[in-house]
């Protein structure tokens, strides 16, 4: 039986990489912390077809027993301190679970049995203030928060073991990803609840930061079919995984206020206080080699995304949805 282990399977990427690998066949073992209070609502949906297991990744001994239990093939490193506003509120804690934790899990596979094939969830914040746009695999880093900072750490912890050990070590360099199940912080997120909540009379403003702020925006359920796929190839390769198009806060504020034929200037405020102490003004990557190698192709525009995100929150806020 082929199995895999996915770290990080509450968040939004684990729910979809979980479902993909299931319909592929293979045996899903996930990582999950123990919390005082049930935090499954991405992948209850999948009920017994999952095998959870307690653990947390600031901690080497349950990362070492779990690889000797599970004896997976595929690991795919998705647990991370994820957001980077609150990484500067906590950036020792980011750089223990985002940076170290990553650190653990190679040195914890390294030492039951190198052979197992690990994914380390890379990301575009590495690139930051890049002199370069579109970024791809040989755009320099410059990261510009505690979160960035961590991620690459663990990213050349990553080539680091592929290049000493000889392990399949290999990382996904992804581009920002939402879907209906984005945490509510996200500024995705946050502004189809919104709006939303808006719709059905429960909020009258939207309080952002930095709106001129320009990201490259993708669906969650095209990305993970990449990590996969990166898994899948004959040598250990790093990719950069991206739509190819930019657009800035504001645009996706437009678009969402739209798609229920509001103006979100009648709606969005800006609030000082939830401008970062550095921004990245813009990010766009180019995933040319991911789409030549690994034929990688996305289904799901800015648009699409919005409409089906915007769609879920009105169903949410209704009642009729989780
Ligand atoms: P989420 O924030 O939704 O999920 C993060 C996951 O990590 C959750 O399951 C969380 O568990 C878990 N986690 C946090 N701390 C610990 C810990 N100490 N021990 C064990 N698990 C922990 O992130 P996404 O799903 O959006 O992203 C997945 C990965 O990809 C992350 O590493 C993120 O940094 C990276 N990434 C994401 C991008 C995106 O646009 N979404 C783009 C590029 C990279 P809990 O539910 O208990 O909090
Ligand atoms: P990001 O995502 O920092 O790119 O990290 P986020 O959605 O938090 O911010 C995107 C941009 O929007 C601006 N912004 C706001 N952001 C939030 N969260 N809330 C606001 O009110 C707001 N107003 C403006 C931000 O300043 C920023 O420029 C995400 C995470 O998933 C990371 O884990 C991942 O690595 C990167 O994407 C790629």
């Amino acid at each position: 039986m082929k199995r895999a282990l996915i770290t990080g399977i509450t968040g939004q990427d684990g729910g979809y990489l979980a479902e993909e690998l299931l319909a592929d066949g293979w045996e899903v073992h996930g990582l999950m912390r123990r919390l005082s209070a049930p935090n499954d609502w991405r992948i209850r949906h999948l009920g017994d077809r999952l095998h959870l297991h307690s653990g947390d990744m600031l901690d080497s001994g349950c990362l070492i027993r779990l690889l000797s239990d599970v004896r997976p093939q595929e690991v795919y490193n998705l647990a991370a301190q994820s957001f980077v506003a609150a990484s500067w509120d906590q950036p020792l804690l980011t750089g223990a679970v985002t940076g170290l934790g990553a650190a653990r899990l190679l040195e914890a596979i390294r030492q039951v049995d190198p052979s197992i094939r690990i994914y380390q969830a890379s990301s575009s914040e590495m690139f930051g203030i890049a002199e370069i746009v579109p970024q791809d695999e040989d755009t320099p880093f410059h990261p510009r928060s505690p979160y960035a900072a961590a991620k690459v750490y663990a990213h050349h912890m990553t080539v680091n073991y592929r290049e000493s050990f000889d392990m399949f070590a290999v990382s996904g360099i992804l581009f920002n990803h939402e879907s209906p199940r984005r945490g509510e912080e996200f500024v995705t997120r946050k502004i189809t609840k919104s709006v939303a909540e808006i719709v059905t009379g429960q909020r009258d403003k939207l309080h952002l930061g930095n709106l001129s702020a320009r990201r490259d925006w993708g669906y969650a359920g095209d990305y993970v079919r990449a990590m996969i796929a990166m898994l899948r190839q004959d040598t250990p390769e790093d990719f950069v995984v991206a739509s190819g198009v930019s657009y800035s806060v504001e645009d996706f504020c437009r678009k969402a206020f739209e798609a229920v034929d509001l103006d979100f200037r009648d709606y969005v405020e800006v609030d000082p206080g939830l401008i970062r102490p550095a921004d990245i003004p813009e990010l766009r990557g180019d995933s040319s080699r991911a789409r030549d190698r690994l034929g990688w192709i996305p289904e799901v525009d800015l648009d699409g995304l919005i409409r089906m995100m915007v769609e879920a929150d009105l169903e949410r806020a209704r009642g009729s949805r989780d």
